[in-house]
């Protein structure tokens, strides 16, 4: 049987491409591998425990907390306060951030924002759910790191990684040096190398938008939806339409496969519904480092200017060329009005 590397070992066997690391980072990388595990475990057995349906609790979204999105949420961060890399944790799960004041993190450098269980709407029904997460160093030198700290552009992350828990779970991460995912094996109990070097087809078939919101998208939305539904051999259209409700499935799919994922402004998001500092950024850091493109229609997703923790922002990810015609579509039927 081919022996694969471990997450662990790969982590360390890359580490030689930071010449000043002092592997905190690969402890970092190696913390948030170990909350996976154990949220893994409680997800795959979800239905057999009393973790299923609302905590009856909602969190800074509005939205209500199911019990595996707490589970989750106190996991990672209970993973990062002890592994001691990490000075400041932002969860989607918590309104303000978290500063880890404790002396095994007094030297801590790095900031993780994290979606602890993304698509957690699907937890009940058995679909993939996922976790996102992003890390940063922080910019001030001394004293206890800031809001400032947290606020950086997309542009600034060191890593960004997801896990999907799905027919098997997998972790996706980059450190900017390309994309690299892990399948676990539960026999083992270690997440081993199963996608080395993940590229991102530069054309796909398949969209994923939810079309129930089409009367309040924007035009040029509904004009690349359109377009993507017209017969053309020459390029392979009609496309398919796959939606699950869960970010990090259905960027997941189309990182394999090619496509393009689209959470536009609308009615009920004027400003989109995706956070920009642990959805957006994070996925759009992947997608670049294979070969994808990530925007908001108009502007690059990690150039954004970041000013809240909950900051939301519409999202045209994947394929790159999939991305420029609905870029194209934008341009012409919704030209983005330059805010005064
Ligand atoms: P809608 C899950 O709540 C999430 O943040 C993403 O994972 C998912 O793509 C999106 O929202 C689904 O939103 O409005 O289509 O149900």
């Amino acid at each position: 049987m081919k022996v694969t590397k471990t997450l662990g070992q790969f982590i360390i066997e890359k580490q030689a491409d930071f010449p000043y690391a002092k592997g905190e980072l690969s402890r970092l990388l190696r913390d948030i591998g170990i909350a996976a595990k154990i949220v893994n475990r409680e997800v795959n057995k979800a239905g057999l425990v009393d973790i299923l349906g609302e905590a009856g609790t909602t969190n800074v979204q509005g939205e209500y907390q199911k019990k595996l999105d707490i589970y989750a949420n106190e996991q990672f961060i209970s993973a990062l306060q002890s592994g001691g890399e990490c000075c400041i944790v932002v969860s989607e799960e918590n309104d303000e951030y978290i500063y880890i004041d404790s002396e095994i993190s007094k030297d801590a450098k790095y900031i993780v924002a994290i979606d602890p269980l993304d698509g957690s709407s699907n937890i009940d029904v058995n679909v993939g759910v996922g976790t996102i997460f992003s890390i940063y160093r922080r910019k001030s030198v001394e004293g206890k790191a800031t809001l400032e700290d947290v606020l950086q552009r997309g542009t600034e992350q060191v890593a960004a990684g997801y896990v999907i828990y799905g027919s098997s779970t997998m972790l996706v991460y980059t450190t900017g040096k390309g994309v690299n995912g892990f399948t676990l094996d539960p026999s083992i109990g270690e997440f081993c190398l199963s996608h080395p070097e993940m590229r991102v087809p530069k054309d796909g078939m398949i969209y994923s938008i939810n079309e129930g919101y089409y009367a309040h998208f924007p035009d040029g939305v509904k004009k690349y939806i359109k377009y993507c539904q017209v017969e053309d051999d020459a390029t392979n259209r009609p496309y398919t339409s796959r939606y699950t409700g869960s970010m990090v499935a259905d960027l997941h799919r189309n990182m394999i496969k090619g496509g393009i994922f689209i959470y536009p402004i609308t009615a009920s998001a004027p400003k989109g519904k995706l956070r920009l500092v642990y959805e957006c950024n994070p996925m759009a850091f992947i997608i670049e480092q294979a070969g994808g493109k990530a925007s908001n229609g108009y502007q690059r997703i990690l150039e954004l200017e970041v000013t809240n923790l909950h900051q939301r922002s519409a999202i045209f990810i994947g394929s790159e060329n999939m991305v420029n015609k609905a870029e194209e579509m934008m341009a012409c039927f919704s030209p983005q009005v330059m805010k005064k």
